[in-house]
């Protein structure tokens, strides 16, 4: 008999233990070759009841680096709203270099106000510092439709008629970019392929026949620096937009900081009195108050005051000092969002230890 795969996450159907991918209790198993949906997938679907369960990192590498021994399309998937966080350093030895192509998903998230040119350009630098050669560079929101046309124009085009393995970080999107294909093009009614706000949704291979080639939908790597790693389920449904982002304007005079929630905070150390425009998720409370004040307000107001976090969850932040040169430009929270200020200024910025803030040309 065939192996038996679960459609929604790739795991090979199996009835022995509840606790590991792909569990199907007996009596669920098909009589005949209809398509399968594990428990977990199932739950996710039509409760939102997430089982968390992770791709090991060595799990992960034995599954992409099947994709070197294809002459193949590798599609390579980021968010633009974590561009550092979900680059992954070691694809393209991974994939043994085959071609690629890097679709920067998301798009719907950051303000229309933003030129593509300007944030293509700012991709670039990033994707190029990382040392990822792609032969071409889209934006797109796999959710929303936007630039799919030309984004499938362009795969089609450049694998030629090789396979097409779609890989990138946890919670990127690559199941919904195939979603919204299969929607498109194969008028599939609904989503077949499990997506979720929680990471490691996808756990092995799912490969999709489309003509004389295959699409193949392939789990996340699991990237310490996401901050989607290191919050509780509620505080990342509140730092996750939904929708475009709107800017949020502050004015601060130097010896003031501002809070976004108790999970990042910006303190104004010297310079002349400006603006600060935040860019995040509308759950996330921007909280002002003199830097004197600052680290009493953290010890004893998160949760209340500075939200999300919410309930007993806390984390100690680290602080790095930035210059600010003249210029407009952002400062980049990594998983959170970005502030844009106007230098010459001085600033200290605190965020989770685990993610790196930094500094690039104002997108706006
Ligand atoms: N705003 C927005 N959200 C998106 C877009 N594409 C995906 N998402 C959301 O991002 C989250 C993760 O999507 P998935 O498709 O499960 O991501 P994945 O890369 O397959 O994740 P893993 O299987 O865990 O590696 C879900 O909450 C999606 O709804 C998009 O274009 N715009
Ligand atoms: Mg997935």
């Amino acid at each position: 008999m065939d192996i038996l795969r679960c459609i929604g996450c790739g795991s090979v159907i199996q009835c022995d233990d509840p606790a590991s991918p792909g569990y199907l209790p007996q009596s669920k198993l098909p009589e005949g070759d209809e398509t399968v949906v594990c428990r977990r997938c199932f739950r996710l679907k039509h409760y939102n009841e997430v089982t968390p369960l992770h791709v090991t990192q060595d799990e992960y590498y034995r599954i992409i680096s099947q994709i070197a021994d294809d002459d193949a399309l590798v599609v390579n998937i980021v968010d633009i709203f974590d561009l550092e966080g979900s680059l992954i350093l070691q694809i393209g030895k991974l994939t043994n270099h085959n071609d690629m192509i890097v679709l920067a998903n998301k798009r719907d998230l950051l303000p229309k106000s933003v030129s593509d040119a300007k944030l293509l350009h700012h991709i670039r630098k990033i994707v190029s510092d990382h040392h990822l050669k792609p032969l071409r560079i889209h934006l797109m929101s796999a959710r929303k439709y936007q630039h799919i046309d030309d984004v499938m124009d362009s795969i089609l085009e450049l694998a030629n008629g090789r396979d097409i393995y779609i890989v990138g970080a946890t919670n990127v999107g690559k199941s919904t970019f195939i979603n919204t294909l299969l929607k498109a093009y194969a008028d599939s009614a609904e989503d077949v392929i499990t997506v979720s706000q929680a990471a490691g949704t996808t756990l092995d291979m799912i490969k999709i026949p489309i003509g004389d080639q295959y699409i193949v939908d392939t789990p996340g790597i699991l990237n310490d620096i996401q901050l989607t790693h290191h919050v509780s389920a509620a505080t990342l449904k509140a730092i996750t937009p939904t929708k475009e982002i709107k800017a949020k304007i502050y004015q601060l005079d130097p010896r003031q900081t501002i809070f976004l929630g108790g999970l990042a905070r910006i303190d104004f150390v010297g310079g002349e009195r400006t603006s600060f425009v935040c860019y995040a998720a509308p759950g996330i409370t921007l909280h002002r108050t003199k830097l004197e004040r600052a680290d009493e307000l953290f010890a004893n107001r998160v949760g209340t005051v500075l939200v999300p976090p919410v309930a007993d969850e806390r984390f100690d932040l680290a602080m790095t000092p930035f210059h600010v040169p003249a210029g407009k430009h952002d400062v980049v929270l990594p998983g959170l969002g970005f502030v844009t200020v106007k230098g010459p200024i001085d600033i200290r910025v605190h965020v989770h230890p685990r993610t790196r803030p930094y500094l690039r040309e104002a997108l706006i």
